[in-house]
């Protein structure tokens, strides 16, 4: 008892120390700083047990990207003035596969938001059980408002730099908030003519036509539903006659209504940067998609067909509508405390989280305290990359599956991530906490394929 308290004195030392360092040589990357405090408090346990794990250096190499890359994104707009914005991609972690996940295009993209991103999606990747590293990148170019040429302008320039850092056996970026068929076909058309050679792996989510793979557009949002599932399937509940409110209207948000209510569910709201809508009779996908997705017009547009909806200015507002589920599927930090606190007092029994880092550190705390069933992001959101690990399996084989055949893989997927999970919380003696236990079962595989490949 006492040796095990030992450990665990010195576990939180270390892992203090570190975070300290993380802090100082990273300053001003409040959610970098947030990303890796969530993981390495989970570690405790892990390091308290088996001591080896603070040899090696592995917590010190974990937290410090392989590579950031930054480069200059010059363009012309359509008035024919030049402009400016800046491209990122870190290379996080490549101990177990590739560099692989997303590209970003917002305003707010950073290098603390890339390097958050790229933290995460390593830990995650690892949890998909495909051979895939962490990788992470984009772009402060805004893409509201643009024309079809202005996009395709922009995304060749992107890739114009990119392309000397990526390649199907090296990195292997995808989409991401604001990059979807569209930027993924320019940027595709780009690379294939600057190499010469048709290397369909070097990014996933393509175009069916072209290389990409059935059911990729709907996997983050069905997966993320099906991890919820699996949660509510173990307290004997269901999404049959639930109600729930999923927060954004993008790729993530629409297939998760979409599954949400295959499933029996009663999808009540959903919303964009603007603000959100509400639909007590349940909303009609159909319009979201057409709105969404065909047109790129305002989900505020909704009303004008659904009179007797509402639409809401802001964001937060939404998490006050009850609902036995909540799917947050936007942005990071969406879901503060409050919001978190209202959840509960309306009796909210599951969230799962779609986007990445939805919830703050202080919401996740009052969902656990609560006993709500918490589907980490890590974890309810990895089915996106694991379709793109099963996209480049198919490229790799010239071959390609039917979409059933690509659903069954990520139903099972996504069964496995919540069956490890659950498991690494219980072994680690935090049952049901699936914070700990993903963050566990992601980091136990790469820290072992890093002692196996030596200090580098
Ligand atoms: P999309 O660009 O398709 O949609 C994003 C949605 O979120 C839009 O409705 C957008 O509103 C809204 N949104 C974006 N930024 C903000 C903001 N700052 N505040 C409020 N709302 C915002 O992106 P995705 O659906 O692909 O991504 C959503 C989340 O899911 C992100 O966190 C992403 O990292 C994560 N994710 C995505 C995966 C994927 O496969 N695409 C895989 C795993 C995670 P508006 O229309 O006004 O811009
Ligand atoms: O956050 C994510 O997992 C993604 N945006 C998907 C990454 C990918 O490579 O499919």
């Amino acid at each position: 008892m006492t040796l095990q308290v030992d450990h665990e004195t010195k576990a939180k030392e270390y892992i203090h120390s570190v975070y300290e360092t993380v802090v100082k040589r990273n300053p001003h990357e409040s959610e970098f700083h947030q990303a890796v405090k969530e993981i390495l408090e989970s570690l405790t346990p892990v390091f308290a047990k088996h001591p080896k794990y603070m040899q090696h250096g592995i917590l010190e190499r974990l937290v410090e990207p392989e590579r950031l890359i930054t480069f200059r994104v010059p363009w012309v707009d359509d008035q024919g003035i030049p402009r400016v914005n800046r491209g990122f991609r870190v290379q996080f972690n490549s101990a177990i596969g590739p560099y692989k996940g997303g590209l970003r295009f917002h305003p707010s993209v950073n290098a603390s938001i890339i390097k958050f991103l790229g933290f995460e999606q390593t830990f995650k990747n690892s949890l998909t059980g495909q051979p895939i590293g962490g990788g992470k990148g984009g772009s402060d170019f805004d893409p509201k408002g643009k024309s079809d040429n202005e996009i395709m302008r922009f995304t060749q320039s992107f890739m114009t730099e990119l392309y000397k850092y990526i390649g199907q056996d090296t990195d292997v970026p995808a989409g991401d908030i604001g990059v979807g068929a569209r930027e993924i076909g320019y940027m595709f058309g780009q690379y294939k003519r600057i190499r010469g050679a048709y290397e369909a792996g070097v990014l996933t989510g393509k175009g069916i036509i072209y290389g990409g793979s059935l059911a990729r557009t709907e996997a983050t949002g069905y997966g993320c539903v099906y991890f919820v599932n699996e949660m509510l399937q173990s307290q004997s509940l269901g999404f049959e006659g639930s109600t729930v409110v999923v927060s954004g209207s993008g790729n993530v948000a629409i297939y998760s209504m979409q599954k949400a209510m295959q499933l029996g569910a009663k999808v009540v709201a959903c919303s964009d940067s603007n603000g959100y809508i509400y639909d007590k009779n349940g909303i009609h996908l159909d319009t979201v998609r057409r709105l969404k997705e065909v047109e790129r017009k305002r989900i505020s547009e909704y009303v004008k067909e659904h009179p007797h909806a509402t639409y809401h200015e802001g964001c937060n507002g939404i998490w006050t509508i009850p609902c036995d589920i909540a799917l947050p599927s936007a942005t990071q930090n969406e879901i503060n405390e409050e919001s978190a606190k209202i959840l509960v007092r309306n009796g909210v029994k599951a969230v799962g989280e779609g986007a990445n880092m939805p919830s703050t550190l202080e919401a996740i705390d009052v969902f656990l305290k609560a006993g709500v069933l918490f589907g980490p992001a890590k974890a309810a959101n990895a089915g996106g990359v694991a379709v793109s690990a099963l996209e480049m399996s198919q490229n790799s084989m010239r071959y390609s599956w039917h979409f059933h055949e690509v659903d069954d893989k990520l139903h099972t997927i996504m069964k496995n991530i919540y069956k490890s999970s659950v498991q690494a919380a219980e072994e680690y003696g935090q049952p049901g906490n699936l914070v700990v236990g993903a963050n566990i079962a992601g980091f136990i595989k790469v820290a072992d394929a890093m002692i196996a490949q030596g200090v580098i």
